[in-house]
């Protein structure tokens, strides 16, 4: 027998394939959908990130010369992503049906057998891909409640944020990660481009119960509602460091790690806030409330938000759990009054990856 073999050639680690079979064949119901559709969802991340680092030498940076339903402008790898991840998930015939922030309707996958939809953000932050910032992917998956066998409806992407089954983001940064919950902790996987897969390098992410770092866009303070003006001004009279990269993953994923919050409230040209609830804020939420921080539109959950618009816009605060309840304070008074705790609705009992 070979001696101190890991001395010698040191394991490489836990592939995301072998993470997912392992805790598919923990759960004896499991029958490998989700796995399969997770799979899909890494491929796609793993195409979008070779193009997103060779986006200068391709000419594929800049506008696409096209406005989205909601009359913003797309950039190139908008589109580019948008076509990955749709074309990803068709194929891997795991998702009936996608809402895709770069389309207005529900696009229909064809895969009427299959048991789950997938809302999706294909690339958020692209206004900075020409400058060299992050950007990132963001996902929701839910099972489908219209029957299998059957076309998908718009029901199926309406079940509220408690009804999902796994949530997660890519984050194409200084390494490009893969983070992700089935309602059973977060587990964050870094890709390894030379092998072509992704590793994992984050354990069950818990995120600090409090920090010192807010993320929000400070030119829009005079807009703010007062109750967030006078905890921004709190901030800086505490000395928090400002990080606000205009990438809501990137911003996401460094105060998940560190601890802190990001804030986007209510502004003059986002009276309902900006970001998306089904594709951005229901799966943070998700995957903050799974390392057990906090995400609320500053009066509840962002879980417990009712869904009646597909690209329903609401305000966002998430992160450590301490700095949003601060900045939420009709649930701080419930949290400490004693008062009746917001039901924390239930998870679905999720069998994690079936
Ligand atoms: P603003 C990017 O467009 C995005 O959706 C998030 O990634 C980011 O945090 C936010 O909007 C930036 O918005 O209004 O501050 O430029």
């Amino acid at each position: 027998m070979i001696e101190n073999q890991d001395k010698i050639a040191l394991p490489v680690g836990v592939t995301l394939d072998r993470f997912i079979k392992r805790n598919e064949d923990a759960f004896p119901f499991a029958t490998g959908e989700l796995s399969q559709l997770l799979r899909d969802v890494a491929l796609a991340a793993k195409i979008v990130n070779r193009e997103v680092n060779r986006a200068g030498l391709a000419g594929v940076t800049g506008l696409f010369g096209a406005e989205n339903g909601h009359g913003e402008s797309q950039q190139k790898l908008d589109v580019i992503a948008h076509i990955r991840f749709l074309r990803a998930l068709r194929n891997g015939g795991e998702a009936a049906a996608v809402v895709s922030e770069e389309e207005d309707e529900v696009l229909v996958t064809g895969n009427e057998g299959a048991k789950y939809v997938v809302a999706i953000d294909p690339l958020d932050g692209s206004s900075n891909i020409d400058v060299n910032v992050s950007i990132g992917t963001i996902f929701s998956i839910y099972r489908r409640i219209s029957p299998i066998g059957t076309p998908p409806a718009m029901e199926d992407f309406l079940q509220g944020g408690n009804r999902q089954v796994a949530a997660g983001y890519v984050l194409y940064g200084t390494s490009t990660m893969l983070v992700y919950t089935t309602g059973r902790g977060v587990y964050g996987f870094t890709y390894d481009a030379s092998l072509g897969e992704f590793f994992l390098s984050h354990k069950q992410i818990t995120t600090p119960g409090t920090g010192s770092i807010y993320s929000c866009n400070e030119g829009n303070l005079n807009d703010f509602p007062d109750t967030v003006r006078s905890y921004v001004e709190a901030c800086r009279s505490r000395r928090y460091s400002a990080r606000y990269i205009g990438s809501l993953v990137g911003d996401f994923h460094r105060n998940l790690l560190k601890g802190g919050i990001y804030l986007y409230p209510p502004t003059a040209r986002a009276p309902n806030g900006k970001l998306r609830l089904l594709y951005e804020c229901y799966p943070l939420a998700f995957l903050v409330e799974q390392a057990g921080g906090m995400a609320t539109d500053g009066t509840m959950r962002i879980m417990d938000l009712p869904i009646r618009l597909l690209h329903q816009r609401a305000p966002l605060y998430i992160g450590s759990r301490e700095m949003v309840l601060e900045v939420s304070p009709a649930l701080s008074d419930a949290e400490h009054s004693g008062g009746p705790m917001l039901q924390k609705a239930e998870l679905p009992v999720s069998t994690a990856i079936s």
